[in-house]
C-alpha cells in the first residue's frame, strides 16, 4: 500500500491541529502508522509540542512556509514514509497561506504522484468566519486577510466547516447549504474535533479519495503579501520556576491579560496559544479572537517547574506585539515566578515567494 499524504489547510484558529490530533490519535489505535507535518515561519511550535501526544511521529518544517520550502516540505514527506514507515502522513500548512493547489498539490502530483497517494485539500474554516464572510461582515480582520480565508476556501477539494458543537443542526445545514452555494464545485463537510460529529465521513473521504487539487485559486500575491504583513507573529519558548505554582490558573490568567492589552490597542488576534509543560503533564490554552474565545484544555497541575512554549498572530507591528507579551509575562509571573526565556522570535511574514507555481491542474495517471 502506497503512503497518503493528507494536507489541511485553512485560516489561524480554524481547528486544524485540533482535527489532526484527534484524527492522528484515532487512526494510531486502529494500528496505522502516523505522520504528522507541522510548518512555520520560526521554529518553537506549540502545534508540535501537541501532536507529540498523539503517539504519532512528528516532522516541523519552519523556518518557512510549506510552497516557499518544497524541498523541506517533500524532504519531511519521504522521511516519515522511509525511516518512520508512516502510512498517513498529515500536514497541516501556516493558517495564513494559499495558493497550496497550485503550489504544493500540482507539483506534488507531477514529481511524486507514484510514490504516494495524494488526498483532496481539506480546508478548515471556523463557522463565525465563514457566516461573517458570507455576510460580507467586516470582523476587524485586514481586507487582505479576508481575502487569504477567501482565496483557501475557494482552492478547496474539501470544505470542512469546524467547530460544529457550537452551533444547532438547523444553523449547521443552513451554513452547509450557503457555502455550497457559493463554492459550488467543492464538497462541503461539517466538523467537530470536540463530538468527534463528521469526524468519520471526513476521514473517509481523504484516506479513499485521490481528487487532491482539482482545481486553482487566481491569487493576487500583492494583495496576499499585505494580508501576512499585516500580522506580527511571535514565538517564545520560557522556562518557569516557582514553588507549588498552579500552571492551568497561569495560563489562564495570561491570556486573559494579553487578550485586554490587544483588545485595548485594538488589536485583530490571529491566533495566540500556548502549551505549559510540567512534568508528564500538560495545558494547552487558545485565543482566537476576543476576551470569550480563550480556551484552557488539559492540564499541568500543580508543580515548580514548567515550560511554557507561546505563539502569538496578531494584527500589530511585531515589536509590540513582543512588548506586550514579555510585559505580560513578567506582569503574570509577578514575584512568585522566575521566567527564563529559552528561544524567542519575532517576525513579520515576508512577501511569499512559491518554490513552484504551476498554472494548470494536473491530471493524475
Ligand atoms: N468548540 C470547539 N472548539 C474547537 C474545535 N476545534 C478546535 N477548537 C478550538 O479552536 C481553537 C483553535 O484550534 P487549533 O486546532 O489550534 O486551530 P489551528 O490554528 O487551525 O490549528 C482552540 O481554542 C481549540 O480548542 C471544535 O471542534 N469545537
Ligand atoms: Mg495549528
Amino acid at each position: 500500500m502506497k503512503a497518503r499524504i493528507i494536507l489541511v489547510g485553512g485560516f489561524l484558529g480554524a481547528g486544524k491541529t485540533s482535527l489532526l490530533f484527534e484524527a492522528a490519535s484515532k487512526l494510531t489505535k486502529n494500528g496505522k502508522r502516523v505522520g504528522l507535518i507541522t510548518n512555520d515561519q520560526a521554529p518553537e511550535l506549540v502545534d508540535t509540542t501537541f501532536l507529540e501526544y498523539t503517539k504519532g511521529v512528528i516532522r516541523e518544517v519552519s523556518g518557512s512556509c510549506f510552497c516557499c520550502n518544497y524541498e523541506g516540505f517533500t524532504d519531511a514527506i519521504f522521511h516519515l514514509m522511509k525511516e518512520q514507515q508512516a502510512d498517513i502522513i498529515f500536514a497541516e500548512p501556516v493558517g495564513s497561506c494559499t495558493d497550496l493547489s497550485a503550489t504544493i498539490l500540482q507539483p506534488l502530483k507531477k514529481h511524486f504522484g507514484k510514490d504516494f497517494a495524494i488526498a483532496p485539500l481539506t480546508v478548515l474554516v471556523d463557522p463565525k468566519r465563514l457566516s461573517d464572510i458570507l455576510d460580507g461582515v467586516k470582523s476587524g480582520l485586514h481586507p487582505s486577510a479576508v481575502y487569504i480565508i477567501r482565496k483557501q476556501i475557494e482552492e478547496a477539494d474539501i470544505i470542512a466547516i469546524s467547530k460544529t458543537d457550537l452551533l444547532t443542526s438547523h444553523e449547521v445545514e443552513e451554513l452547509k447549504m450557503r457555502a455550497a452555494k457559493e463554492w459550488p464545485n467543492s464538497m462541503v463537510l461539517a466538523i467537530s474535533s470536540k463530538t468527534g460529529e463528521g469526524m468519520d465521513k471526513w476521514l473517509n473521504e481523504v484516506t479513499s479519495r485521490a481528487d487532491a487539487g482539482s482545481k486553482l485559486a487566481e491569487v493576487d500575491y500583492d494583495i496576499y503579501a499585505e494580508g501576512e504583513a499585516v500580522l506580527g507573529w511571535l514565538n517564545a519558548t520560557l522556562e518557569l520556576k516557582g514553588d507549588s505554582i498552579d500552571w492551568d490558573r497561569f495560563a489562564g490568567n495570561l491570556l486573559n491579560t494579553l487578550s485586554r492589552r490587544f483588545d485595548d490597542s485594538n488589536s485583530v488576534v490571529g491566533h495566540v496559544k500556548l502549551i505549559i509543560q510540567a512534568g508528564d503533564n500538560f495545558v494547552i490554552g487558545n485565543l482566537t479572537g476576543n476576551n470569550e474565545s480563550i480556551s484552557i484544555r488539559r492540564s499541568a497541575g500543580i508543580a515548580n517547574e514548567a515550560k511554557m512554549t507561546l505563539n502569538a498572530r496578531v494584527q500589530m507591528e511585531p515589536e509590540n506585539l513582543e512588548k506586550i507579551v514579555l510585559e505580560e509575562v513578567s506582569n503574570v509571573c509577578g514575584t512568585n515566578i522566575i521566567s527564563e526565556i529559552l528561544a524567542l522570535r519575532c517576525l513579520s511574514p515576508g512577501r511569499p515567494k512559491p518554490t513552484h507555481h504551476y498554472d494548470y491542474v494536473v491530471e493524475m495517471q
